[in-house]
């Protein structure tokens, strides 16, 4: 692999071969990421990229695309099968623009909407108000409970029926727990409000049976297929018969130009992956590792731990997100700076740290080995050096050994 590569441009191949060192001798906890598999990047950088493909499988715009039929349309069928969906439009770039194509499949501009607040667990296309959903939309933001830290499914509701929005957005980037998607239906449908959900963060964890699946209850529900689902990076919509064609022109011709047909390729092979046996397992083991990490690491968790792949600490100010952040890169231990829920703090230097076992668990690690990561993290947040120790760890977890 990669030897043309080195053969033609050594500068980029060094600069790759030195990112995938950082990643072998490191612990990657930032719970957005993940290792796919070598048949997922191969078929990343396959063939299918040469092609131009607007349009969908039968009705395309340019000649030729016979064969990238077959494969979006095995990818549309894989994702159908995976997740139980009624239709599946594949060609989201990412996430980002998947979610801005949903708004416009389902608001006009200035439309109420509800989603959780950024500095709640939400993301930035949930209502932050310099995004496209907070500049075009009216969002109206929930919170957690101050309590408890929890959803609070009674004021959700309620601020629902005060605003009457037509649009619930629920599925979170920094929520740690399971999410009652009846609830949210039910709460939708006293307001007439179309419910949405982001399931990027723990759609792996669904395709494995590890957490409730939204789908069942969703009109329409948006993954990346980069996180647990362990694919390429990139996203999909999943909706019910009745908005298919709605999301479909909202993607193509409404937001995107050509897809890309060699990362759709790639999720193919991901889907496949994830029917497989053995992806129940891993994603197990991922909710396993999580809790197993939430035990050794010595922070406060926000709502005390976790039920899926990733955890939040509050640093409680005695060392800003940010300088916790450094501190574990320093020693080759990835985490992200993130809010925690009531930060006084701003986003860019906020209280606490997000992080997580998708990773890891890839690499093959169990609990035993999160107890060790749990006590690698508190002596380097504790000022010792233990980028030794990361390293022999990382080393008995092979990234990629066939590279
Ligand atoms: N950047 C992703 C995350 O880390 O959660 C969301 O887009």
């Amino acid at each position: 692999m990669l030897a043309k590569l080195k053969e033609g441009d050594f500068d980029v191949f060094a600069l790759v071969m030195k990112e995938l060192e950082r990643q072998r001798n490191g612990l990657e906890l930032i719970p957005s990421e993940n290792i796919p598999s070598l048949a997922v990047l191969e078929a990343l950088s396959s063939f299918p990229h040469n092609k131009y493909s607007e349009g969908y499988p039968g009705k395309r715009y340019y000649g030729g695309n016979e064969v990238i039929d077959e494969i979006e349309n095995l990818a549309i069928e894989r994702a159908k099968k995976l997740f139980g969906a009624e239709h599946v439009n594949v060609q989201p770039y990412s996430g980002s623009p998947a979610n801005q194509a949903v708004f416009r499949a389902l608001l006009n501009k200035g439309d109420a909407f509800m989603g959780l607040e950024l500095s709640h667990g939400g993301h930035i296309t949930h209502g932050l108000k310099i995004n496209f959903s907070g500049t075009d939309y009216n969002a109206v933001p929930y919170r957690v409970r101050k309590d408890n830290e929890l959803l609070d499914y009674d004021e959700i509701e309620s601020l629902a029926k005060q605003h009457n929005p037509k649009m619930i957005l629920c599925g979170y980037t920094a929520y740690t727990r399971v999410i009652d998607f009846r609830r949210f239906r039910e709460i939708a449908d006293s307001v007439g409000a179309k419910l949405f959900v982001d399931m990027s963060h723990f759609a792996g964890l669904v395709a494995g049976g590890a957490y409730p699946s939204p789908v069942p209850y969703a009109d329409i529900v948006m993954t990346t297929t980069h996180k647990t689902l362990r694919g390429p990076r990139g996203a999909m919509i999943l909706c019910r018969q009745e908005f298919s064609e709605k999301i479909d022109k909202a993607i193509f011709p409404g937001l995107q130009g050509g897809p890309h047909e060699n990362a759709i390729a790639a999720k193919a092979v991901c889907f496949a992956e994830a029917m497989k046996p053995g992806f129940k397992d891993y994603a197990r083991q991922i909710i396993t590792n999580a809790k197993a990490l939430a035990k050794a690491v010595e922070m406060r968790l926000v709502s005390g731990g976790t039920d899926s792949h990733l955890l939040l600490a509050d640093l409680e100010q005695k060392i800003t997100g940010k300088d916790a952040e450094l501190l574990l890169e320093k020693n080759g231990i990835y985490v992200n700076k993130n809010t925690v829920p009531y930060d006084q703090r701003k986003p860019w230097d906020p209280s606490g740290i997000r992080f997580g076992t998708p990773t890891l668990t890839s690499r093959g690690m169990k609990e035993k080995d999160m107890q060790e990561v749990g006590s690698l993290m508190n002596r380097a947040m504790k000022g010792e050096n233990v980028r030794k120790d990361v390293q022999d760890l990382c080393s008995g977890f092979p990234i990629y050994p066939e590279v």
